[in-house]
């Protein structure tokens, strides 16, 4: 096989927030498959964080968002892959640019379907990097 030299990447996800609500999607991706994650995807070459964030949260749901912020940054390893990866992920948080938009499934072999949840009512299971923050306290809603 092809060696290649296992290097970390860079993701940048987004808290779409409306409400005490998030948007999530289950994934279809073998990372993390069947659990619940937010859009967002690589950091491409010369992109910002909010370019990054709003072309994601474009590709994958159709929505435009604006008010994009840095909310924080985790360091996660998936070991169990066949390959493994090392994520260093950036998370943002935003809104929607128009209220009466709706989330269409613009990706469906990488996810099931997006919708809204209440962030004191999350679906179950979350993708880990996510229930870790969760279980961790962290909050993505303005105080
Ligand atoms: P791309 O080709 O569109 O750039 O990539 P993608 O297919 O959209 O990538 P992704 O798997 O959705 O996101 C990249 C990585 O980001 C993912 O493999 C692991 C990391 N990641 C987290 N937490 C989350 C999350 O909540 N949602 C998403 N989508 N990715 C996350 O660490
Ligand atoms: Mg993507
Ligand atoms: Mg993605």
């Amino acid at each position: 096989p092809k060696m290649t030299k296992l290097e970390p990447k860079v993701a940048v996800v987004v808290f779409l927030l409306k409400g005490r609500k998030v948007l999530l999607g289950r994934r279809r991706s073998a990372v993390g498959r069947s659990t619940f994650a937010l859009p967002g995807g690589n950091l491409e070459f010369g992109e910002s964080f909010e370019e990054c964030a709003a072309r994601e949260v474009k590709e994958e749901t159709g929505l435009e968002i604006q008010k994009t912020e840095l909310l924080t940054v985790t360091n996660n390893l998936f070991l169990e892959q066949p390959k493994p990866l090392h994520y260093v992920t950036i998370f943002m948080r935003s809104v929607q640019a128009d209220d009466d938009e709706v989330p269409q499934n613009m990706e469906p072999e990488k996810c099931d379907g997006w919708d809204w949840y209440e962030w004191e009512d999350l679906p179950q299971p979350l993708f880990w990097p996510l229930e870790k923050m969760v279980n961790s306290g962290f909050n993505p809603f303005p105080t």
